[in-house]
């Protein structure tokens, strides 16, 4: 099977990086496609980054549909342009703060998430309430590193991370940490290590239930609000979204 694994920032060594840790998970006979959009944020942690990345999503997801995609990972903490995503297609798609919050509450009974910087943990919260995993999540907390120290400070970046989950560990009364970045995947196995906890990661986690879902042939329902959208006119700079139709 063919799973695109969505980076929505531009930067491409963390693209790079989360195509390694998916294809290091991956099943054997599973093809792991990492991309990027053209354009876009280096990094996204704002909620203005999160709406521009949307529409780079988007387009990652119409050129997965014309080469014969079986699933998507939406490799941002914040989902970006999940459901949208969702409308365009019939194959699943998967984000990694809700493949990992699923994958928490089967090893633990409540977890904390360990993201990047503060201002970000608004999003995690308001994905916890819409999801309906607000009472699995004990707290929402941050290393207070910028994205981008992932891939240019990763030392620094890595002892930051091992800090605050180790708080977690220590204050929250939790089972289980999640990691609140798609640049942390290729961390996972060294926090687990250092922390001593199970550790979530979402991309490696959306792999995983991307590959399930379609061992069991469910793909996104096209029966009510995620059906195609209706074909309209676009103006603008989404000109080229005018008359959008499935491509399969
Ligand atoms: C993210 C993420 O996963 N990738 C990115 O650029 N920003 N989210 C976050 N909370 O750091």
């Amino acid at each position: 099977m063919r799973i695109r694994v969505i980076n929505p920032n531009t930067t491409s060594a963390m693209t790079t990086a989360i195509g390694e840790a998916a294809r290091r998970i991956a099943a054997p006979g599973t093809e792991i496609v990492a991309t990027q959009p053209d354009g876009g944020p280096v990094s996204i942690e704002s909620h203005f980054d999160e709406a521009i990345s949307a529409v780079g999503v988007v387009d990652e997801i119409l050129h997965g549909e014309r080469d014969a995609t079986d699933a998507y990972v939406i490799a941002c903490f914040g989902d970006p342009g999940l459901l949208a995503g969702r409308e365009l297609t019939r194959a699943p798609v998967v984000g990694i703060a809700e493949a990992a919050f699923h994958m928490a509450t089967l090893i633990s009974t409540r977890f904390s998430i360990v993201t990047t910087l503060g201002r970000t943990a608004i999003i995690a919260e308001h994905l916890l309430e819409q999801y309906g995993f607000r009472h699995h999540c004990r707290r929402v907390r941050a290393a207070e590193i910028p994205v981008l120290d992932l891939e240019e400070n990763g030392e620094n970046a890595f002892g930051r991370i091992v800090d605050e989950c180790r708080r977690a560990r220590d204050e929250d009364g939790i089972g289980a940490i999640v990691l609140g970045c798609g640049g942390m995947a290729k961390l996972t196995d060294a926090i687990s290590e250092a922390v001593g906890l199970p550790v979530v990661e979402g991309v490696t986690a959306g792999v995983k239930l991307a590959e399930a879902l379609v061992g069991l042939g469910l793909g996104t329902s096209k029966h009510g609000d995620l059906a195609y959208p209706r074909p309209k006119a676009f103006t603008g700079r989404f000109e080229g979204y005018s008359g959008l139709r499935p491509a399969r």
